[in-house]
């Protein structure tokens, strides 16, 4: 059976990194992770960094799998962020090929379980090989956590990591006053 299709993700390109290589690799087992990776790559895309995206299985193309791996750091890649379902194994091999910093992405598939097999797959990595994991279907995480990284280096993506920390900040400030005006006691603001 054919994995899932891509028609509703079409990427909304940014400018900035499209010129140099891509600082950020975003790696999924299957097309089918495509509706929960995508949230990686539109998070970096808000910081104006435009990654790269690609289908990679620890499984079903372990040689690709060694190749992206040990190519990313010469490519120029910075971050990978790696997604798989199942029997997830795609971070940690990713992260077993490379000194890149992979970040990785518990994907609940229709393979799953329940989640808790790609959660755990990813999460429980052993001593020397390190996958920083984020939440099951975290993707969005994943993306801001590789901008805070390239943010080390780059102040660009520093001020708009500030801004956009703002943003949620106003965001709950404006519900403050929602719950508010709808008659709750609040002697706090
Ligand atoms: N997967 C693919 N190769 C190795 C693994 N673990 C994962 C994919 C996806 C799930 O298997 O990451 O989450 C189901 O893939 P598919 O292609 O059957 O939809």
């Amino acid at each position: 059976m054919p994995s899932k299709a891509t028609t509703n993700y079409k990427p909304q390109t940014t400018n900035k990194q499209e010129a140099n290589g891509p600082l950020v690799g975003i790696v999924m087992g299957s097309e089918s992770d495509l509706e929960i990776m995508n949230g990686a790559a539109e998070m970096l895309r808000q910081f104006e960094v435009e990654p790269e995206l690609t289908i990679v299985s620890a499984h079903r193309t372990p040689e690709r799998l060694r190749e992206y791996a040990q190519k990313a750091k010469e490519r120029g890649v910075k971050v990978i962020i790696a997604g798989a379902g199942g029997a997830a194994h795609l971070p940690g091999m990713i992260a077993a090929n490379t000194i890149l910093p992979v970040i990785g992405v518990p994907v609940k598939s229709s393979n799953s379980i329940d989640g808790w097999d790609s959660m755990l797959s990813i999460l429980q990595m052993p001593y020397g090989v390190p996958v920083a994991t984020v939440a099951l279907n975290g993707a969005k995480n994943a993306g801001i956590l590789a901008a805070q990284i390239l943010a080390l280096h780059d102040t660009s993506i520093a001020g708009k990591l500030e801004a956009f920390k703002e943003y949620q900040d106003d965001i709950v400030m404006e519900s403050v006053k929602n719950v508010k005006n709808l008659g709750y006691r609040n002697e706090f603001d």
